[in-house]
């Protein structure tokens, strides 16, 4: 029997251990999988840790969720085609839900398929080797600080890409008196109360991190773009200007000139893709984008198709881009698809990068990954879900974020799954300050 590992039990891992779930419920033969987890709970991301820098074993700390995450897109647009949210909550629920409530849905899912068999929690993959026909595993039991090796046939890498900052440095950081941080170890806004706060970044993390900080009660925040501006009509007491210059004591020069007193900078400059833990030659090496290359249908890697990636693309789409990812991965494994040539591979990705390079706005990508997701969908039995209905709702969470960014989060969206229209929540997000799920499931 072929041995499988797979490297991480946040969504994407767990989306592969599902996978073969599946696969074994309708009666066919599964590998022998084993999934290596370094934390001592499942999840990724969307297990919240107070934790920043290292842990207790000298391990970094990969969480980079905060308090008050509320989800950044519908729900229904992530939505789990096997396993809906009317049925993990037995009720319909708001179209955004605090960090907690997506928590449970993955996790519900994952006790459904009871996958935890498979999960060495607690064990860090440290070393891997390729010796031409296996992969060498090196792993680190962190509590017992015990290292054993071990030989797997198909090696599956779900270990994220949101968890290694990319830290740039300015001008006067080095005398800056007061507080400079990356969004990773941002965790709660509170601590920026009453503070003049500088955001660098104009993607997601920016806006989120700056509209947390203005809900929470920061005296003031600025966001210094790099490139673009997001160019949301932000509330008072929230402006975009462009890119820091320098930092002199406490005052930010932007280089259009403007100036501002700056108590805590927070940079929201995005992630690297980091596999310090791969050889060379297996490491996938790409910034932060829709169709990252060597990657065929997005999954496997193109010199040796033992070895696949999942969750590795920018997301719009994600739970369910990860099943189908991990469906694709699974057929690819269990012999069920066969790979063309490697010059169909090479055509193949070069057109998905060709056309990726040539988007020009959000529309277009929602478009792209739409049509990404599709395609994968189609090869595998990953059951119906209607990504036709999650394209459009894609573009009316795009517009209702420029028509109020603050104010995004309480529409409400239909279900691509089971057709439920959300109910809307008791709250507006921007009153709601208690993100539990006992207060976001209670009614009013
Ligand atoms: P992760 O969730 O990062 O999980 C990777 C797992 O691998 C972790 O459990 C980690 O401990 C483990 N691991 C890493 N290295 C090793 C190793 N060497 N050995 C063993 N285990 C290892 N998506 C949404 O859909 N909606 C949102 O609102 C949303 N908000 C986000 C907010 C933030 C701040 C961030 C950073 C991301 C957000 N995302 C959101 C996107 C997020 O990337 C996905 O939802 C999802 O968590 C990705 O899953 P993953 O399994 O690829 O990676
Ligand atoms: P992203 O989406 O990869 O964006 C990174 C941002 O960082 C992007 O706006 C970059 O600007 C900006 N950046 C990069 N380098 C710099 C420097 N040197 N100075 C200023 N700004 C810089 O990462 P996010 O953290 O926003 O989002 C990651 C996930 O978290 C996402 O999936 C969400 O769901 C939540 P650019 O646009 O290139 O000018």
């Amino acid at each position: 029997m072929s041995r499988v590992a797979i490297i991480g039990s946040g969504p994407c891992g767990l989306s592969m251990l599902r996978a073969f779930q599946q696969a074994e419920a309708k009666g066919e033969t599964i590998p022998d999988v084993v999934c290596f987890e370094k934390q001592d709970n499942w999840g990724g991301l969307w297990n919240y840790s107070w934790r920043t820098g290292s842990d207790q074993y000298g391990d970094p700390v990969p969480n980079s969720m905060y308090r008050y995450l509320w989800s950044n897109g519908p729900k229904e647009c992530l939505e789990f085609a096997d396993y809906s949210f009317d049925h993990h909550f037995g009720q319909a629920i708001p179209s955004f839900p605090p960090r907690e409530v997506l928590f449970d849905y993955i996790l519900g899912r994952a006790k459904d398929a009871d996958v935890k068999k498979y999960i060495r929690f607690g064990t860090a993959v440290t070393n891997v080797i390729y010796n031409g026909s296996q992969y060498e595993i090196t792993s680190t039991n962190k509590k017992a600080n015990t290292t054993s090796k071990e030989n797997f046939d198909y090696l599956v890498v779900a270990s994220g890409h949101f968890s290694v900052p990319y830290i740039p440095e300015y001008e006067g950081m080095q005398s800056f008196p007061g507080r400079i941080l990356h969004s990773h170890d941002f965790r709660d806004a509170e601590e920026f109360r009453g503070k003049d706060v500088v955001v660098l970044g104009s993607s997601y993390s920016a806006e989120d991190v700056a509209l947390q900080c203005y809900k929470y009660g920061a005296k003031s925040v600025t966001i210094g773009y790099r490139n673009n501006p997001m160019g949301f009509k932000w509330p008072d007491g929230m402006k975009e200007v462009h890119y820091l210059d320098k930092l002199d004591g406490n005052k930010a020069t932007f280089k259009d000139g403007h100036t501002q007193n700056v108590d805590a900078l927070i940079l929201c400059s995005g992630y690297l893709h980091h596999f310090p833990y791969l050889e060379d030659n297996l490491k996938l090496k790409t910034h932060n984008r829709l169709y990252p290359p060597k990657l065929y249908k997005g999954v496997v890697w193109q010199d040796n198709h033992s070895l696949m990636y999942l969750g590795m693309q920018d997301q719009f789409h994600t739970f369910n881009m990860f099943d189908c990812q991990a469906w694709y991965a699974r057929d690819v494994i269990m012999g069920k698809i066969e790979m063309p040539s490697a010059e169909e591979i090479d055509k193949d990705i070069n057109n998905w990068v060709a056309l990726e390079e040539k988007l020009e706005d959000p529309i277009q990508m929602i478009d792209f990954q739409t049509e990404y997701t599709k395609d994968l969908h189609e090869a595998t039995d990953y059951p119906e879900i209607d990504f036709e209905l999650i394209r459009v709702h894609f573009k009316e969470w795009e517009h209702n974020k420029e028509e109020d960014i603050m104010t995004y989060r309480n529409r409400s969206f239909s279900s691509p799954v089971t057709g439920t229209v959300a109910p809307l929540h008791h709250t507006a997000w921007g009153e709601a300050m208690d993100d539990s799920m006992k207060t976001f499931m209670e009614s009013k």
